[in-house]
C-alpha cells in the first residue's frame, strides 16, 4: 500500500466549539491512520508561514488573526489518498458550498470561520507537515486492521 500523509488541523473555532473528537472521530472510522497530533496555540509568525501561499489575497491579514486567535490542534493521518480524501471529509472552502456529511457542511456557516484545515496536495502536505511537526513526532506504526481497510 503506497501511503500518503497529509496535515489535518482543527482551527481555533472549532477548538472553541468543542469539535476536535468529532473531527477525529470522521477520519478514525474512515480507516485512516493518525501518527501525529498537537495542540498549540500559533503566533501570528506560524500563522503567516503556513498560509504564505496566500499572502496576496486580500483576506490573508484576516485569516491570519483567526488562526492565532486560539488553540489548533495539527495532525498528520497516513493512508492511501489521504490527502484528497481527506480533503472530502472537511468538505468545500466555503461552507456555504459544503455538501451535509462532510465537516464544514455539518458544523460550518461562514467561509473565514470554516473550523478546520486540510493540506491541499502531496507537496503542500509534506511543506505542512515539516512546517508544523519535527520528523521524531511523527510515528511509525502498524494498525491492527490494516488488513481489513486494504485490500
Ligand atoms: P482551504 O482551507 O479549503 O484549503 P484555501 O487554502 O483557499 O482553502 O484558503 C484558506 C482559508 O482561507 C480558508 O479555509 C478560509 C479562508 N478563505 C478562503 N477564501 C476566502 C475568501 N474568499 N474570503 C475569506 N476567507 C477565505
Ligand atoms: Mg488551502
Amino acid at each position: 500500500m503506497s501511503s500518503e500523509r497529509t496535515f489535518i488541523a482543527v482551527k481555533p473555532d472549532g477548538v472553541q466549539r468543542g469539535l476536535v473528537g468529532e473531527i477525529i472521530a470522521r477520519f478514525e472510522r474512515k480507516g485512516f491512520k493518525l501518527v501525529a497530533l498537537k495542540m498549540l496555540q500559533p503566533s501570528t509568525e506560524q500563522a503567516q508561514g503556513h498560509y504564505t501561499d496566500l499572502s496576496s489575497k486580500p483576506f490573508f491579514n484576516a485569516l491570519v488573526e483567526y488562526f492565532s486567535s486560539g488553540p489548533i490542534v495539527g495532525m498528520v493521518w497516513e493512508g492511501k489518498n489521504v490527502v484528497k480524501s481527506g480533503r472530502m471529509l472537511l468538505g468545500a472552502t466555503n461552507p456555504a458550498d459544503s455538501l451535509p456529511g462532510t465537516i464544514r457542511g455539518d458544523y460550518a456557516v461562514d467561509v473565514g470561520r470554516n473550523v478546520c484545515h486540510g493540506s491541499d496536495a502531496v507537496e503542500s502536505a509534506k511543506r505542512e507537515i515539516a512546517f508544523w511537526f519535527k520528523p521524531e513526532e511523527l510515528v511509525s506504526w502498524t494498525s491492527h486492521s490494516a488488513n481489513q481497510i486494504y485490500e
